[in-house]
């Protein structure tokens, strides 16, 4: 049997290891009734004939190939439907499994439609070593654990650390395609070192999946991982992209000391009220090991909103306290900010934007990136957004139309108590703020068109007028400002 284990292309072409596909094929077995399992990693995000060369490999055994996708809402859903619809019309013999979080968290939807023969829910490790000897065989694959079909659901399936399946098989990739400039270094890879997150926050898909379960790997595994990239592969950044990498200080602190020697810049996601009570040691030991920037969900400026978010106590002066002991240390806070919730959008978008503009006055370094709140099926919001008429759409062509296309970026609400007005708003505070202060990520803007979008923007600043500001998102446009929010996670 042949695997294609395939990453459609994500927004613009995003030049990451493809960590679902590339951990996931630590559960494929060797073999099955002594017949080898071939398997490969096709990634649209860095080969260009990615499709072609998967429809060559399915031509030549139709009925001996499983496809294996990995789909996120947004751009890679709307390629993964038509050219799934397409594949299955030339070869309906061919199997398709999807995976990843939209089939996991819409799996009724996306087995509506005949081309999806399966979906596998949640980490897929363990579930895949036994999906495959069933396909292999010619089984029907209901029933089986962490698996659904049109046939049903089978049970749970236990979650297991990721170091538990042993290292990635990198060699299966061309590692030189993945080495990324970024802001952070000239050859940056990205790791995943733990399973979930502790937390309910009930706008998060990652609730969905792991129910506030969180499985670390073992600092020594994250070390000798990164050590690898390091290494063999000449890492000199990393981005960790776990969900919440900043969840234990004894794992951080060790791993930081575990790294240190390798002189690399990282990046990371963790809570505020989390790191905040951490030792002054730890944030020196960790900007020591060149920990440069951390991803921070900071929500709202709105109390209510928070608690509404079920942000875990998250208080908002916690934000300012986080902005200044980062600025103590050298480390950029980078603070995303999800507008707009139920409780009162105005009130939530009028004291966020006042608390950016105080985060900015304190530390002019720390980052700020703008979502809008787009319900995910959790008890809170969602309920209140269902009670006032919001509806998923139920078929993946539903997904494929405006607004649903864009939906899940969080960048277009359509909440029932969605003000356009109000979106705008935040838009054209927005494209003032990345002119005022233009993100370090971005890596295409010169220094004299920072100097120029700045002082263009300073005006609007200081007046707080930043209705309408048109010549400013001109520019933005025209050099191809890179917003941390659409490239962002
Ligand atoms: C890296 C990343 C990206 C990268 C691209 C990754 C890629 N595939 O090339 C970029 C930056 C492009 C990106 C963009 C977006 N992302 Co993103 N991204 C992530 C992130 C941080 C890591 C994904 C990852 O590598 N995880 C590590 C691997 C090992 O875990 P995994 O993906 O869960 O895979 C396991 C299982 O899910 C399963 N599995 C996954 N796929 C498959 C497929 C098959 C066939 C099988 C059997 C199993 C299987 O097995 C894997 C191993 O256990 C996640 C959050 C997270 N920490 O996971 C968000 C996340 C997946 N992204 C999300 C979103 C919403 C987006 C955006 C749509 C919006 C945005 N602004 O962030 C954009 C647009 C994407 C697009 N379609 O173009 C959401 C998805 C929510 C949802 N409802 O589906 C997440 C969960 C973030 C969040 N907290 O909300 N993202």
């Amino acid at each position: 049997m042949h695997l294609i284990l395939f990453n459609p292309r994500a927004q613009r072409a995003h030049r990451r290891l493809p960590l679902s596909m590339l951990h996931l094929a630590r559960g494929i077995p060797a073999e099955v009734d002594g017949q080898p399992i071939r398997w490969e990693i096709l990634d649209a995000n860095v080969e260009p004939l990615a499709k072609e060369r998967a429809e060559r490999a399915i031509a030549a055994d139709p009925a001996g190939t499983v496809l294996f996708l990995t789909v996120m809402p947004g751009p890679q859903l709307l390629q993964a439907v038509p050219w799934c619809r397409h594949l299955k019309a030339l070869w309906p013999a061919l199997r398709i499994v999807w995976g990843g979080y939209f089939p996991t968290v819409h799996a009724g939807t996306c087995l509506a439609d005949p081309m999806v023969d399966a979906v596998v829910l949640g980490q897929g490790e363990a579930t895949v070593a036994e999906l495959i000897p069933a396909l292999a065989r010619g089984l029907d694959p209901t029933g089986i654990a962490g698996v659904q079909t049109r046939g049903g659901v089978g049970p749970s399936r236990k979650l297991s650390p990721s170091f538990r399946f042993g290292e990635a098989p990198f060699s299966a990739l061309d590692m030189e395609r993945y080495a990324a400039r970024t802001f952070l270094g000239r050859r940056t890879f990205n790791h995943h070192s733990s399973v979930g997150c502790p937390y309910t926050c009930n706008f998060c898909a990652v609730t969905n999946l792991f129910e506030g379960r969180w499985l670390a790997d073992p600092a020594e595994s994250v070390v000798e991982t990164v050590g690898l990239l390091h290494r063999r592969y000449g890492a000199d950044a990393i981005e960790f992209h776990d969900n919440n990498f900043f969840a234990a200080e004894r794992r951080c602190v060790e791993v930081a000391r575990g790294i240190a020697p390798m002189g690399l810049r990282w990046w990371g996601e963790g809570r505020i009220d989390t790191m905040l009570g951490w030792r002054d040691e730890s944030w020196s030991e960790l900007a020591r090991s060149g920990l440069a920037m951390v991803f921070y969900g900071a929500e709202s400026a709105d109390q209510e909103s928070l608690d509404a978010m079920n942000k875990g106590g998250l208080q908002v002066h916690e934000t300012v306290e986080l902005n200044r002991l980062a600025r103590a240390h050298g480390i950029v806070p980078e603070f995303s900010f999800v507008l707009g919730g139920s409780v009162d959008p105005e009130r939530d978008v009028r004291l966020t934007l006042e608390l950016i503009g105080r985060l900015k006055e304190e530390n002019p370094a720390c980052e700020i990136i703008l979502y809008m709140y787009t319900p995910v099926p959790l008890p809170g919001m969602y309920d209140e957004a269902v009670a006032r008429g919001f509806r998923f759409p139920e078929t993946l062509d539903g997904w494929l139309q405006p607004p649903w296309s864009a939906y899940e970026q969080r960048r277009n609400a359509v909440t029932p108590w969605h003000d356009p007005a109000l979106v705008r708003a935040v838009y054209d505070f927005e494209a003032v703020l990345h002119a005022r202060w233009p993100s370090v990520s971005d890596r295409n803007l010169r220094p004299w068109q920072r100097r120029v979008l700045r002082l263009l923007s300073e005006p609007r600043w200081r007046s707080g007028q930043t209705r309408a500001p048109f010549e400013l998102k001109a520019l933005q446009k025209l050099w191809r400002y890179r917003r941390p929010e659409q490239m962002g996670f």
